[in-house]
């Protein structure tokens, strides 16, 4: 059944009624799912149709309700908004293109030279950081490859790579965990700064070691790093661990050995892996 056809079934039952109905009477009378006349009676309502609820005793609808023809009418179809990448290929770019990999949707990547076109004026007004990954879809603008990956597994669900909301405790624990804390101890370890246990209290990330064995425990043994499906939150935290083994910038812990090995069987992260190889054999 067409969503006019739906709408306008709720309007004629509303109308015939007497009195308030309930609305899982008027569900059923309607043969639709409880949550299917919600979004209708938010449809109506947000087409001006004032579908009134009487508290304790269901729907009504006033007395004089006149719709333009066209109210009703089921949305136009939208051309899907474009999606760009803005990357480097050997950047952090990199998490987000294993993510677009795994979406399988379409894009576009526009390349940018570090110190050149990565701060021109029509990049940094898109991200005044002028650093890369950002991505433009539609209207929306994100910067951070964290934001990215999170943003891109809601904006296209059906490629399932969120859980759930009721499930994603640890899906935007560890995304967090990894973009903050994560990010931070690394690159003061890399530096060669060892802050003293004062220190350590009012950084974020606290201690390095500490903060490797906790990735490492959440990591042990595991696929996944939340729930029993890949998601967003192991392209973004694998990217860490993969890459920052790679670089030295973190411990061959055998967790995260483990781990990493079960990622890189992924096509999509292959793909970009040959990518990058054959970007840096072209030079
Ligand atoms: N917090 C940002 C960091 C982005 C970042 O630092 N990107 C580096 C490349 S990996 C960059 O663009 N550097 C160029 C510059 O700062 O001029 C993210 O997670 O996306």
């Amino acid at each position: 059944m067409s969503r006019t056809t739906r709408l306008q079934d709720l309007i004629r039952v509303l109308r015939h009624h007497t009195g308030p109905i309930g609305g899982p009477e008027l569900a059923e009378r309607l043969g639709i799912p409880l949550r299917t006349l919600y979004q209708d009676i938010a449809a109506l309502r947000a087409v001006g149709v004032d579908v009134v609820n009487v508290p304790n005793q269901g729907y009504v609808l006033p007395s004089e309700v006149t719709l333009p023809p066209t109210a009703l009418a089921e949305p136009a179809p939208r051309e899907p908004a474009e999606l760009i990448f803005y990357t480097h290929p050997l950047s952090r770019g990199g998490i987000v293109h294993w993510m677009l990999e795994e979406l399988g949707v379409p894009y576009r990547t526009v390349l940018l030279e570090y110190g050149t076109t990565m701060k021109s004026p029509d990049y940094l007004a898109l991200n005044p950081m002028g650093k890369v990954p950002a991505i433009r879809h539609g209207d929306a603008v994100v910067t951070e490859a964290a934001a990215i990956c999170a943003y891109l597994a809601d904006a296209f669900p059906e490629a399932g790579l969120a859980p759930p909301i009721a499930a994603r405790g640890d899906y935007y624990r560890w995304l967090f965990f990894a973009a903050g804390p994560l990010e931070t101890a690394i690159a003061l370890n890399n530096l060669g700064l060892q802050p003293t246990v004062e220190q350590q209290g009012q950084l974020g990330c606290g201690d390095y070691w500490v903060l490797i064995d906790t990735l490492a425990s959440a990591v042990d043994g595991r696929l996944f790093i939340a729930g029993d499906a890949f998601s967003a939150a192991d392209v973004y935290v694998g990217s860490h661990i993969g890459w920052g083994m790679h670089f030295g910038t973190l411990p061959r812990r055998a967790e995260f050995e483990a781990y990493w090995a079960a990622l890189r069987e992924r096509p999509a992260l292959q793909r970009c892996e040959a990518y990058i190889e054959q970007v840096l054999a072209e030079g």
